[in-house]
C-alpha cells in the first residue's frame, strides 16, 4: 500500500535518476556540513567567505552543465538539485555559484572563442578566478536595453565607459563579464580583467539582504579592452537574456530550497512548542498554514523538475522559465514570511534562520527579472502586447 511521505509528497526523489541523487546528496552534505556552520556569522558581520568558491570548484558545483574545461558536465537537472541544497541554507551563497556559473562560465563558453574558454573557464571551474556579470545599471534594471555604457572602438580594442550597479562578486571579482553598447549601438559583451587601468568595483554598503554574498558597482572610466576580450559570437539583448535562462531556471530550484527550510523549521517549532496546554501543531489555523506550505513546495519543486527534464532534451522556452522563476520566488517569500510568523518572537532571531532566508528572498524576488517583470513577460507570451 503506497505510503504518503510528508516531506516528499510527490515522491520527487523517485523521479531522478542514481546520478543525480548522488550529486543532490553530495550538495547537501557540503551545504550542511560546511555551509550551515558559518552562515550565521557571514550574516550576521556581512563577511564573504571567499574560499567557498575554492571548495566549491573542488566538487564540480562551478559550470557543472560545462563538459570539458574541468566542469562536470552533468545535466540542468542535477544543476537544479545543487542549487536548491546550497539555497536550503542560504541565497547568498547560492547567488554566488549562479553568477559564476550561469552568467560568467556560461557566455564565456556560450559566445567566446576557444582561446577565451581555455584562458578562464578551467580557473573559473576551480574557484581560482571570481567572475561577475555587469548587466543592470544605476537608470536601467528592467529595462535592461537602456543602458548608457558605451564601448567606443579604437586601435586594437575599445574603450570602456559607464557603470553597473548591483552587481553580485564583483567587489572580489578576477573576472568581469559586462554588457555595453557599441559605436553601432549594439549590445556586445565584453571580458574585463580585475587590474584594468580606469576598471574600480565599489562594495555597496548598508544592505539587509544576501548579506553572505558582496554586492558591488562596476565603474569604468575609459578602460582600455583588448579586441580578444570581445566576446565575439553573440550580439544584442539576447546574449545577456541568454545568460538569464539558465540562472533563473537554477533560482527556481534553489528558492523551493529555502522554502523548504522554513516549512521543515516551522513544522518542527510549531510541533515542539506548546501554547494553550497544547502544541501549536494542533491548532487547525497551523496546520492550515502547513499544508500550504508542503502543496506550494510540492507543485513548485515538480514545475522546477519538468522545466529540467525539458531544459536537458533541448526544449524549455524562456516563458516556462519565468514561470517558475516568478512562482518560486513568490511563493518562497510568502511561505518564509508565514514561517517566521509561526515561529513567533524567536522567529526574528538569526541562530533561527528564518528571518534570514525572508530577507534574502526579498532580493531573489527582485533579481533576475522581478515578480512582475515576469508577469510581463507570460502577458506578452499570451496576448501578444508587450506591457512594459
Ligand atoms: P525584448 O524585445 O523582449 O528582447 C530583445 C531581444 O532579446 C531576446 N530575448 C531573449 N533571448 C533569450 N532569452 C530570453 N529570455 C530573451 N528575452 C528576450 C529577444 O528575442 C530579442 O532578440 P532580437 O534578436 O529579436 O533582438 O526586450 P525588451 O527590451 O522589451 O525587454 C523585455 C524585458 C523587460 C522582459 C527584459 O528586459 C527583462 O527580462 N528585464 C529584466 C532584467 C533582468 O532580469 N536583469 C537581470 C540582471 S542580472 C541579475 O539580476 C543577477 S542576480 C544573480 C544572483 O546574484 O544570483
Ligand atoms: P526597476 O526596474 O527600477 O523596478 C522597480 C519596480 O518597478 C519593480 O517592482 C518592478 O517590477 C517595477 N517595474 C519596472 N518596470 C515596470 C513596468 N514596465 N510595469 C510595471 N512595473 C514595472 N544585476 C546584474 O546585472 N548583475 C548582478 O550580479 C546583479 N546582482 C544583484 C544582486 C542583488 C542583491 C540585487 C538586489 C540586485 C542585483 N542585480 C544584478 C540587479 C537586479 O537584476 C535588478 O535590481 C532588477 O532587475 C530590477 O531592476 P531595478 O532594481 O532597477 O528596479
Amino acid at each position: 500500500k503506497p505510503v504518503f511521505q510528508w516531506d516528499d509528497p510527490l515522491l520527487l526523489d523517485g523521479q531522478l535518476t542514481e546520478e543525480e541523487r548522488m550529486v543532490r546528496d553530495s550538495a547537501r552534505a557540503y551545504s550542511q556540513d560546511k555551509l550551515l556552520p558559518r552562515v550565521t556569522k557571514a550574516f550576521r558581520e556581512e563577511k564573504f567567505d571567499r574560499e567557498v568558491f575554492n571548495e566549491m570548484g573542488e566538487l564540480g558545483f562551478l559550470g557543472p552543465t560545462i563538459e570539458g574545461y574541468g566542469c562536470a558536465g552533468v545535466n540542468h537537472v542535477s544543476y537544479g538539485l545543487i542549487t536548491r541544497e546550497i539555497e536550503r541554507v542560504d541565497s547568498g551563497y547560492r547567488s554566488g555559484m549562479s553568477v559564476q556559473s550561469s552568467l560568467v562560465m556560461h557566455p564565456i563558453h556560450a559566445y567566446g572563442t576557444e582561446e577565451q574558454r581555455q584562458k578562464w573557464l578551467p580557473k573559473l571551474a576551480t574557484g581560482e578566478f571570481l567572475g561577475c556579470f555587469g548587466l543592470t545599471e544605476p537608470d536601467f534594471g528592467s529595462d535592461a536595453g537602456g543602458m548608457v555604457t558605451r564601448a567606443k572602438k579604437v586601435d586594437g580594442g575599445y574603450v570602456m565607459n559607464g557603470a553597473k550597479m548591483w552587481i553580485s562578486n564583483s567587489p572580489y571579482a578576477d573576472v568581469f563579464v559586462v554588457w555595453a553598447k557599441d559605436d553601432e549601438n549594439e549590445i556586445r559583451g565584453f571580458v574585463l580583467e580585475k587590474g584594468m587601468k580606469g576598471l574600480t568595483a565599489p562594495k555597496i554598503e548598508g544592505k539587509f539582504s544576501l548579506r553572505a554574498s558582496p554586492t558591488g558597482e562596476i565603474v569604468m572610466a575609459d578602460v582600455f579592452v583588448p579586441q580578444e576580450n570581445l566576446l565575439p559570437n553573440v550580439k544584442g539583448l539576447k546574449g545577456p537574456f541568454g545568460c538569464l535562462n539558465k540562472a533563473r531556471y537554477g533560482i527556481g530550484w534553489g528558492a523551493m530550497g529555502a522554502a523548504e527550510f522554513c516549512w521543515h523549521a516551522a513544522r518542527q517549532y510549531t510541533l515542539d512548542r506548546k501554547a494553550f496546554g497544547k502544541p501549536l501543531a494542533a491548532n487547525q489555523l497551523i496546520q492550515l498554514k502547513l499544508a500550504n506550505m508542503l502543496t506550494e513546495i510540492a507543485l513548485g519543486l515538480q514545475a522546477a523538475l519538468r522545466v529540467g527534464r525539458l531544459m536537458d532534451e533541448g526544449r524549455a522556452t524562456p516563458e516556462m522559465v519565468s514561470i517558475i522563476k516568478r512562482n518560486n520566488c513568490g511563493k518562497a517569500l510568502d511561505i518564509a514570511r508565514v514561517a517566521r510568523d509561526m515561529h513567533g518572537g524567536n522567529g526574528i532571531a538569526d541562530e533561527f534562520h528564518v528571518i534570514r532566508h525572508v530577507l534574502n528572498l526579498e532580493a531573489v524576488n527582485t533579481y533576475e527579472g522581478t515578480h512582475d517583470i515576469h508577469a510581463l513577460i507570460l502577458g506578452r507570451a499570451q496576448t501578444g502586447i508587450a506591457a512594459f
